[in-house]
């Protein structure tokens, strides 16, 4: 089976976003709100545990603000919330506060300029991705992209497959032509859940996450080229690269 398409997640495999970006942005937004929530850096690595920013809040308020959640607008609330959040975080990245990881910008450039399929499958919000991409690559970069699968288009968020089967119907291809890039083990797992290969480049905050079922584990992207997946993709390599 030959690669037909590559499919990259966002936060922690495309660029370190979490405690510079979302953290960041997520604790301006609470301010703004009027709310005494902060996540320090421990308090956020825990908390990234629970993927989808709106599902982070939530489960932050279950543990530490439980009245908050009592009101009857708690959803609106945190819908509210989660949307300056945004604007806050796409600020961020358009101020150039959130530059790619190293390897990614090659891999991606190489795959266009080969035709090969490319595709984002993330839990994060779909303004995030492509105020990444445009700020990081150049405007016209977003539209590179086949599928963008992002945020709210699945229910079940990560390490649910959802997001990776609704990229991969939509790419019209069969899970084990594609070849998944991901950071974290609730990544992993989505990926592998959905039956597509998976490359594994740990971000800092996910270096103790399980990632078994990955077919190879890399630092990060550098120094790797597109033949490269291709032939970890044929299965010819696939040995521990750390
Ligand atoms: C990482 C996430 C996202 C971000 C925050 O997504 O779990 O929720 O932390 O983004 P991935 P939102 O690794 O799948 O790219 O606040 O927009 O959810
Ligand atoms: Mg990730």
């Amino acid at each position: 089976m030959s690669l037909r398409a590559l499919i990259f997640d966002v936060d922690g495999t495309l660029a370190d976003t979490e405690q510079a970006g979302h953290r960041v942005a997520f604790n301006d937004a609470f301010a703004e709100a009027g709310l005494p929530w902060v996540w320090d850096a421990d308090r956020y690595d825990e908390l990234l545990q629970v993927t989808g920013g709106k599902e982070r809040m939530r489960f932050y308020a279950g543990d530490f603000d439980p009245e908050f959640l009592e009101r009857e607008d708690a959803d609106a609330v945190l819908a509210g919330i989660h949307a300056a959040k945004t604007r806050r975080y796409v600020a961020l990245v358009t101020g150039g506060r959130v530059p790619l990881r190293p390897g990614v910008e090659t891999i991606i450039r190489e795959a266009h300029a080969a035709g090969l399929p490319l595709a984002i499958a993330t839990t994060t919000s779909p303004e995030n991705v492509t105020a990444l991409l445009a700020t990081t690559m150049g405007d016209e970069v977003p539209d590179w992209f086949a599928v963008i699968g992002a945020g709210d288009v699945v229910a079940e968020k990560k390490p649910a497959p959802d997001i990776y089967e609704w990229v991969i119907e939509r790419l019209g291809v069969d899970p084990g032509d594609c070849l998944a890039i991901e950071d974290s083990g609730p990544g992993l797992a989505a990926a592998r859940a959905a039956d597509v290969p998976t490359v594994v480049t740990p971000s800092a905050q996910a270096s103790d996450d399980v990632f078994s079922g990955a077919i190879a584990r890399y630092t990060d992207l550098s120094g790797l080229c597109l033949d490269d997946l291709r032939t970890l993709h044929a299965g010819t390599a696939g040995t521990d690269q750390t």
